[in-house]
């Protein structure tokens, strides 16, 4: 199958991994200089680490928060925003940088929450803000530790993200896959239902995934340059 042109489809979903942001300098979690390379998930972001040793996590969490903050969406972002712009476009991203939202990206499902998110679940409180490091570690409310809103390894999806996102995957008719590995589930096996609704699916990524073979066209390559392929003029 050639290339699909984005003009071509009504309602469109960019379901995006990592690898999306890796040119704007934010770490991937796996392969080469990947964030478990460095760090071990099984103390850093599972809530059995963050019972045992909440300030520990939160170093980790303050490292990232750091680290993003001073991160800009990259080209692959602005694309993505600019085609939103007057079409049907949801963003459904495992990342929890926030990159989609500061290019202009509306409708981003975060199925991993996110980074600058953060709630007690002692007693339910919330609150969001882009202060890095975050100083303040205890609940103004009730004294317990904050935690990231982020879904660590062994934590449930959020049911009303997983909801939207399956709604928009089963209506869309192009799929456009960004830099995953798809190795974590269940949001690794969120594209099959695109599949089963009968879209056009393109992977990007400079390397094969254990789910390429799903994808209808495979563009081999950084997202930047590959999401300028698909011409989002209208
Ligand atoms: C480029 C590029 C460029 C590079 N351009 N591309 C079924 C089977 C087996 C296991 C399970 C299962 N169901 C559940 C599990 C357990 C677990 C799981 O999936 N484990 C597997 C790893 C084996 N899943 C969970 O625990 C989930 N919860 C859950 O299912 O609850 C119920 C349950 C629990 C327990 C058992 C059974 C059921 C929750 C998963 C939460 C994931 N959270 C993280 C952590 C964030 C912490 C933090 O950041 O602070 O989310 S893990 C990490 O991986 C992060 C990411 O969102 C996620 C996915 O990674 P992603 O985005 O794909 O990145 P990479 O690094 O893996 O890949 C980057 C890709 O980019 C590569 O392919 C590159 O080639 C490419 N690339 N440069 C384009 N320039």
């Amino acid at each position: 199958m050639k290339t699909p042109r984005l003009k071509d489809f009504q309602k469109i979903v960019f379901f995006t991994g990592a690898g999306m942001s890796a040119q704007s300098g934010v770490p991937t979690y796996r392969g080469a200089g990947g964030i478990w390379g460095s760090y071990d998930y099984e103390t850093c972001a599972c809530a059995s680490a963050f019972a045992r040793d909440p300030e520990h996590v939160w170093a980790f969490h303050n490292f990232r928060r750091e680290l993003v903050s001073g991160c800009e969406p990259n080209a692959g972002h602005a694309k993505i925003a600019e085609v939103q712009r007057g079409r049907s476009v949801t963003v459904v991203t495992q990342n929890i940088d926030g990159l989609h939202q500061l290019a202009g990206s509306e409708r981003v499902l975060e199925l991993h929450g996110s980074l600058w998110q953060v709630r007690c679940d002692e007693c339910g409180w919330r609150d969001e803000g882009r202060e890095s490091p975050l100083h303040e570690l205890r609940c103004p409310e009730c004294d317990a530790y904050k935690r990231p809103n982020i879904v660590w390894f062994g934590d449930q999806l959020f049911l009303d993200v997983v909801t939207a996102a399956q709604e928009a995957l089963a209506g869309c008719d192009l799929l456009v896959s960004v830099g995953t590995s798809a190795v974590v589930y269940p949001a690794a096996q969120l594209p099959l239902v695109a599949r089963r609704a009968g879209a056009v699916l393109v992977e990007i990524n400079p390397e094969e995934t254990p789910l390429s073979e799903i994808y209808d066209v495979h563009l081999r390559g950084p997202a930047t340059e590959m999401l300028a392929r698909l011409d989002g003029e209208l």
